[in-house]
């Protein structure tokens, strides 16, 4: 069943990168734009997950699917060419930036043990990217928009065993605060969502992470896990023009465990 209609992103363009399978963030949040009118733009990281991505995108009318893998420079800057080129003077409304990566080793050992490699893997994927796809973004945005990234709890309180990529989620915080004051006078907004534990593929690498969402579920406000589709109704939210007035933020869709001390 198509999910588009007349809505808040009804005739906008709309970048979706990092759905690998429906359970991804990224998926949920094309989702939301879909329904709310976006036409979108959805990138794969490579042939391993090309047949899904590709199938995804077949629910909606008019998205386009392009290969992107953000830790090749040359990737990143064909697929924005490529794009360019095929919305032919239309401009991009919007960036959902979605990605991170880490050893998987990195998020079982002592944080200490963090190879010199395991650290710059985590922080070009994870971080460095959305500074990447910020550069070639923006010429594109020639009306304004907004980017979203995603980032966790993590990157401020120390989650056991969640290690580099609370560092790379620290440095993707700071991004957003420099690329806000950098391009807000293009008219350009740019922000985090810092969701709660879902299970998907990414988060079912981190040790323990089934108890992790025990007890959120347990000890969160709302009692009850962070819902993908609440992360994707808020994406929209920033992305449209209800959004307008915020830029450079970090806002929590986490039923609310980010406010708890003891
Ligand atoms: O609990 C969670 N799931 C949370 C996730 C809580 C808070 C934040 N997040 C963040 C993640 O850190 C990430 O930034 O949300 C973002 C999306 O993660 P996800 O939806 O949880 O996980 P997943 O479905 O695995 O999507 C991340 C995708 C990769 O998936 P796989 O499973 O194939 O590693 O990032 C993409 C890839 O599709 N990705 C890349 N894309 C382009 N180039 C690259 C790359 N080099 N590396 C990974």
């Amino acid at each position: 069943m198509p999910e588009t209609g007349a809505g808040a992103m009804a005739g906008k363009t709309v970048l979706v990168m990092g759905i690998a399978n429906r359970w991804s963030l990224a998926y949920a949040i094309a989702q939301a734009l879909a329904r709310q009118g976006a036409e979108l733009v959805l990138t794969y990281q490579g042939e391993r997950v090309k047949r899904s991505v590709e199938d995804l995108g077949a629910e909606w009318p008019a998205t386009r699917v392009y290969p992107c893998d953000v830790s090749q420079d040359a990737s990143v800057a064909t697929f924005f060419e490529q794009l360019a080129g095929d919305l032919h003077g239309k401009p991009l409304a919007g960036v959902v930036h979605s990605i991170a990566f880490a050893n998987k080793e990195d998020l079982e050992r002592p944080f200490a043990a963090t190879s010199r490699a395991g650290f710059a893997l985590a922080l070009d994927v994870s971080a460095y990217s959305l500074v990447a796809v910020a550069r070639h973004a923006a010429p594109l945005m020639m009306e304004g928009g907004a980017i979203v990234t995603l980032t966790y709890l993590g990157a401020t309180r120390v989650v056991t065993n969640y290690n580099v990529m609370g560092v790379a989620k620290a440095a993707l915080e700071a991004e957003v605060r420099y690329l806000a004051s950098e391009l807000g006078p293009q008219g350009i907004r740019v922000n985090a969502i810092s969701a709660g534990p879902i299970k998907t593929a990414s988060a079912r690498a981190i040790k323990d992470f089934s108890s992790i969402l025990d007890h959120v579920a347990q000890r969160a406000p709302l009692r009850r896990v962070t819902d993908p589709a609440e992360v994707g109704d808020t994406a929209a939210f920033l992305l449209s023009d209800a959004g307008r007035g915020v830029t450079g933020d970090v806002i929590f869709v986490d039923s609310g465990y980010h406010i708890l001390g003891i």
